[in-house]
């Protein structure tokens, strides 16, 4: 069964337990367990990961192509954090890894600050979603499988 993977960025472990009039009340744990149902639902197999350090998140990439490319997974759906607003190297991990991405925001950042207006990940990405709540994640894994069929 091909593979899925969701990568969460910097202080998303935090998701459900600061700041829920901007990213809800729903947990990181509970976002797994809407990413798994979403997966069940469509044959695909859930490898879901947070980091808070920006190395560990390039290492995962290039993992995720790797496997992409050997035809193992569909590819990644990221929410870099505060990552997507400041890092080449992750621009630079997902074009030089091949993997096929799904950019994701739980809030829509471009109704907040100037500063997350930018994102060094969209030119890499194929797709963008922002603004959904954590809603987003399930309909995101829904359009990587289907561009990937
Ligand atoms: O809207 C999103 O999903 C963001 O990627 C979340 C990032 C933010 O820097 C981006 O601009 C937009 C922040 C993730 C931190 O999540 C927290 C969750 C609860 C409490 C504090 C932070």
């Amino acid at each position: 069964m091909p593979k899925v993977y969701v990568f969460n960025g910097p202080n998303l472990n935090l998701l459900g337990l600061r700041e829920p009039a901007v990213y809800g009340h729903h947990t990181l744990d509970d976002v797994r367990s809407m990413c798994e149902r979403a997966c069940a639902e469509h044959g695909v197999t859930l490898d879901f990961r947070q980091s808070n350090h920006e190395g560990e998140l390039v290492t995962w990439l290039h993992e995720a192509g790797a496997a992409e490319q050997r035809g193992e997974a569909l590819g990644v759906v990221l929410n870099a954090g505060a990552y997507t607003h400041t890092s080449v190297a992750l621009h630079d991990a997902i074009k030089g890894a091949q993997s096929t991405v799904i950019e994701l925001h739980i809030s829509n950042v471009h109704a907040r600050e100037a500063f997350r207006h930018h994102s060094y990940i969209s030119p890499a990405a194929k797709a963008v979603m922002a603004g959904f709540g954590v809603a987003g994640y399930p309909l995101a894994i829904t359009g990587l499988v289907n561009a990937a069929r």
